[in-house]
């Protein structure tokens, strides 16, 4: 698929605010794949398609988690925002025959990230957190670390989002623990 398709196929599915956060990741995640010399053209459509589930119905997404194998079903159990990553992911392989893991999986883990992450998931988790047109408590301190070390930059998003999760008793998801696990530096 190319880019320009996804994003006549986006602008139609989401609405006009969730489109232009999209277009901000669009144009984060191609800067930061040029820095840490990343697949520029599959991370620009990783983030043109990785919120194309957000306002799916909740209950077509809960029966495509329970019918899709490659999700997991534990994901029922937590909270709802969570689940348009996988299930985005799912739809737009089955939709639109996109069959390239790297591509699919930085759909899929945008939201909580993981264990053993790949560069392209990285680069669309962050520019997922930092793109232009996002604003809260700690997104600057994200933005200049990914001018200097992207494991850095994901740590810290994935940081912000535990403690942000924590502090309001909001379930936090096993993936997103072992992301944050994995990428701080062990002293030792
Ligand atoms: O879809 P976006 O709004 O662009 O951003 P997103 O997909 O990164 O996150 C959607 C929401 O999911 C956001 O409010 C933070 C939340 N979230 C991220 N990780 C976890 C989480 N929520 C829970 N309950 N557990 C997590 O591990
Ligand atoms: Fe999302
Ligand atoms: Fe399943
Ligand atoms: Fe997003």
């Amino acid at each position: 698929m190319k880019i320009e398709e996804a994003m006549r196929e986006v602008e139609h599915i989401l609405p006009r605010k969730r489109y232009e956060h999209t277009l901000g990741v669009v144009q984060s995640a191609k800067y930061l794949a040029e820095k840490y010399h990343g697949n520029v053209e599959k991370a620009e459509l990783a983030a043109m398609l990785h919120d194309i589930a957000k306002y799916f119905n909740k209950n077509d997404m809960a029966a495509m988690i329970k019918k899709v194998p490659d999700i997991p079903d534990d994901l029922l159990e937590y909270h709802v925002s969570l689940w348009h990553a996988p299930v985005g992911a799912a739809y737009v392989k089955e939709k639109y025959d996109i069959n390239d893991n790297d591509i699919l999986n930085a759909i899929f883990y945008h939201t909580t990230g993981r264990k053993g992450m790949t560069l392209l998931e990285k680069i669309v988790f962050l520019a997922d957190y930092i793109e232009p047109g996002r604003r809260f408590p700690g997104v600057e301190e994200v933005r200049r670390l990914a001018e200097i070390d992207l494991d850095t930059a994901v740590a810290k998003a994935l940081e912000n989002t535990i403690i942000f999760l924590a502090s309001r008793h909001q379930q936090i998801y096993p993936d997103t623990i072992s992301a944050y696990n994995d990428l701080i530096n062990q002293a030792g």
